[in-house]
């Protein structure tokens, strides 16, 4: 019986807390993570790129092809024109946010196992959520790169503040990145960037592009953003992730040179600090 009062007795500094009281956590979970693949290159295709077919999808896998000499990738796939139509659907009937976004997230998954199929001659497959959350490293040993869904998997735990889900795909590729340490993470646009105003909108001859700016600033920014509004509210507590580069991917070359270290669309200053 002695070796139960051992268990029950284990030395913990986190045993007698609350875990509510940060200021008595802080010295235990203050400190910054390690990074799990600090070599990873992250990348989130969107959507909008994948819609146009084979005109902007073909030459973007010529270039992802190109880039697997220099780097070893995480490409996430957003969901698209499909799942605005899921959206409007879904919501015309009344759904719920904790089904619209497992129904979204799919759409994502489609567009990853498209990409995935395009590039499986170079060795690359798409890996589920399941295997990205606990196989990442071992499917990155046996090829250069790997294709996964952006959308986090909340499903029903998805946040009920909106009636559309708030943590989509861009969100949810900054997570990953952020979580795994990742060496970097550029989101991949059918814009130049972020803008004054949406460049394709009503105003849009007057918008301007933006090449540098920060969290901070994009969550006082009054009008529409390129990427989730969650993703900047995300950003501001990130642990790793410094800066978050926006492209397009209309435009060859403009991948490869942002992940060269190039400044080529927005950088976007995040709140990841230095520890
Ligand atoms: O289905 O394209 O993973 O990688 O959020 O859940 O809705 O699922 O509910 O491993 O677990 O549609 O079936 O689908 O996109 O998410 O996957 O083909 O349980 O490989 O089964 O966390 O792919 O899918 O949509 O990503 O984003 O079977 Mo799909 Mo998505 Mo596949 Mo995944 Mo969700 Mo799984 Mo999941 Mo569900
Ligand atoms: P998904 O999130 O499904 O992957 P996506 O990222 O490809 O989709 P959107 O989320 O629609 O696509 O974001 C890209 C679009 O955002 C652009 O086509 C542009 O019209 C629009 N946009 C809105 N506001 C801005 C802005 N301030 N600057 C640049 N683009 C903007």
């Amino acid at each position: 019986m002695a070796d139960t009062n051992q268990i029950k007795h284990v030395a913990s500094p986190l045993a007698r807390q609350t875990l509510l009281d940060s200021n008595l956590t802080r010295p235990v979970a203050g400190n910054r993570p390690i990074k799990l693949l600090p070599w990873l290159q992250v990348i989130k295709i969107g959507g909008r790129v994948i819609d146009r077919g084979h005109e902007a999808i073909l030459p973007l896998v010529a270039e992802l092809r190109g880039l697997l000499s220099e780097h070893r990738l995480l490409i996430l796939t957003g969901a698209g024109i499909r799942a605005r139509h899921l959206y409007s659907v879904g919501l015309d009937l009344g759904l719920p946010v904790g089904s619209l976004a497992p129904l979204a997230a799919s759409e994502a998954g489609q567009n990853g196992h498209i990409l995935a199929s395009l590039l499986a001659p170079e060795g690359v497959s798409y890996i589920e959520h399941p295997t990205i959350a606990s196989q990442l490293a071992i499917h990155l040993s046996a090829a250069r790169a790997v294709v996964g869904s952006a959308f986090p998997p909340y499903h029903h735990h998805e946040f009920p503040g909106s009636r559309i889900p708030p943590h989509r795909a861009d969100t949810g590729a900054f997570l990953l990145a952020d979580a795994l340490g990742a060496a970097g993470l550029t989101i991949v646009e059918d814009v130049d960037g972020f803008y004054s105003a949406d460049p394709n909108g009503a105003d849009g001859k007057n918008a301007k592009l933006i090449k540098e700016t920060s969290a901070a600033e994009l969550a006082k920014h009054k009008g529409t953003l390129p990427f989730d509004p969650a993703l900047v509210e995300v950003m501001a507590n990130a642990r790793h992730i410094a800066r978050v580069q926006v492209v397009n991917g209309l435009i060859p070359g403009r991948l490869t040179a942002a992940l060269r270290g190039q400044h080529v669309g927005t950088i976007i200053d995040t709140g990841a600090r230095q520890a």
